[in-house]
């Protein structure tokens, strides 16, 4: 067997985590927002501070992009993009369409009664495709806060039937290797239903949909005590895992930061997906992404913090020796099978990924680089001067 240090480099070799242009901007709670002055307000600036999470982990080589507020004229922003990527260093990742904001939206999207709105929809989503296809991205990823909040007052079965339609028209639209990600979220903003609760009901649309959708896991999105490592178990059985949404919660959906509340949790995901890659031979092909909105904390700091994190987890991970855990489970020696999870998880990885970083000519602690670099001084300067700041989201 390769040795601890061999191990934990291959497996950083082949992790990316995409960032999200939101996580840069300004946003909030419904109850109030805290500005930050140095929070990113353009699309320019989100790249900017994009390319600045990569430069230093070389981790994060593709960002999230969010259509209405990042292309706010739809496709005629796709030659700025491209230019802000060539200049930033960071390519547009998965795209975003935003089927919740729009006052039309306020009793659905593609579950909306009214056909007139399913239409606009399907409309958006559509556009959305397209701006994908001009920009080379693979992922169109899509979350609802359709839903409902009182009892009576929606057809759930109606509405399932009508997502379907939708589902699979926006399918049709996919070029050759293009995906669509069904995320699921299990109330809030309606507080009734919700018309994607689960990993059920997103793993049944993606299946009516079409051969190129499947499942995203937000990390955030689950009941308290939720075992998600065995739903991503069979998402992965089942060749429906497109991808993760990456946050951490105490309560609800908190977009807190990865690995911040439950370490463990995160360690177990990606043992299941090391799992997964042992016993078929090849890794699987999915989609990890960061959807975190910080309020109080430094948003770039925040970034660099998690995908750090997110490397320690996923190196702990592939430290699980899987012929004896295989063996341990055979027996079934139940301790010493627990054992071997319990040992990786112990692991201090730190020394080994500082080695990485070092091989990489990537600062060996990147969060103390940047804050060294002087960038959060100088764009706290420049953009604290202008008054605006508020985006638009949450
Ligand atoms: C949701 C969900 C989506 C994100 C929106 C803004 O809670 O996590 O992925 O796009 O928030
Ligand atoms: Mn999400
Ligand atoms: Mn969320």
């Amino acid at each position: 067997m390769p040795s601890h240090e061999h191990r934990i480099h291959a497996a950083l070799d082949g992790f990316h985590i995409e960032l999200p242009s939101w996580g840069f901007a300004n946003t909030g709670t419904r109850f109030g927002k805290f500005l930050q002055p140095a929070a990113a307000v353009t699309i320019e600036e989100k790249f900017s501070d994009a390319g600045q999470v990569h430069a230093l982990t070389g981790a994060c080589p593709t960002l999230a992009l969010h259509v209405l507020w990042d292309l706010p004229d739809g496709i005629g922003g796709v030659g700025e993009i491209e230019r802000l990527s060539a200049k930033c260093g960071v390519r547009p990742g998965s795209i975003n369409p935003n089927l919740f904001q729009d006052q039309q939206y306020k009793h659905g999207s593609f579950g909306n009664p009214d056909p007139v709105v399913r239409e606009a929809a399907e409309r958006h989503v559509a556009d959305s495709v397209a701006i994908a296809k001009a920009l080379r991205s693979r992922d169109i990823s899509l979350w609802f806060a359709d839903g409902s909040n009182y009892p009576g007052t929606a057809n759930i079965r109606q509405r399932r039937t009508w997502f379907i339609e939708s589902l699979r028209a926006s399918h049709a639209r996919l070029a050759a290797g293009q995906r669509l990600l069904v995320e699921y979220k299990p109330f809030e903003p309606a507080f009734y239903h919700t018309d994607i609760a689960d990993w059920g009901m997103a793993l049944l649309f993606a299946r009516a949909a079409g051969p190129q959708a499947r499942v995203l896991v937000d990390t955030g999105h689950h009941y308290l005590s939720q075992n998600i490592e065995q739903i991503v178990a069979w998402l992965l059985a089942e060749g429906m895992l497109g991808g993760f949404h990456f946050n951490d919660r105490r309560y609800a959906d908190d977009d807190l930061t990865l690995g911040s509340i439950d370490p463990y949790q995160v360690f177990r995901i990606f043992h299941e997906i090391h799992a997964f890659a042992h016993e078929t031979g090849a890794l699987p092909d999915i989609a990890f992404m960061v959807d975190q909105s910080h309020n109080l904390k430094g948003k770039i700091e925040a970034m660099i913090q998690t995908v750090c994190v997110a490397q320690e987890l996923y190196a702990k991970a592939a430290l699980v020796d899987h012929v004896a855990l295989a063996d341990a489970q055979r027996r079934p020696d139940l301790v010493r099978a627990e054992g071997i999870l319990q040992d990786a998880f112990a692991t201090d990885v730190r020394p080994a990924i500082r080695d990485w970083r070092t091989g990489r000519r990537l600062p060996p602690d990147p969060l103390q680089t940047f804050r060294e670099s002087g960038y959060l001084q100088r764009i706290t300067a420049e953009r604290g001067a202008r008054q605006s700041g508020v985006s638009s989201y949450a």
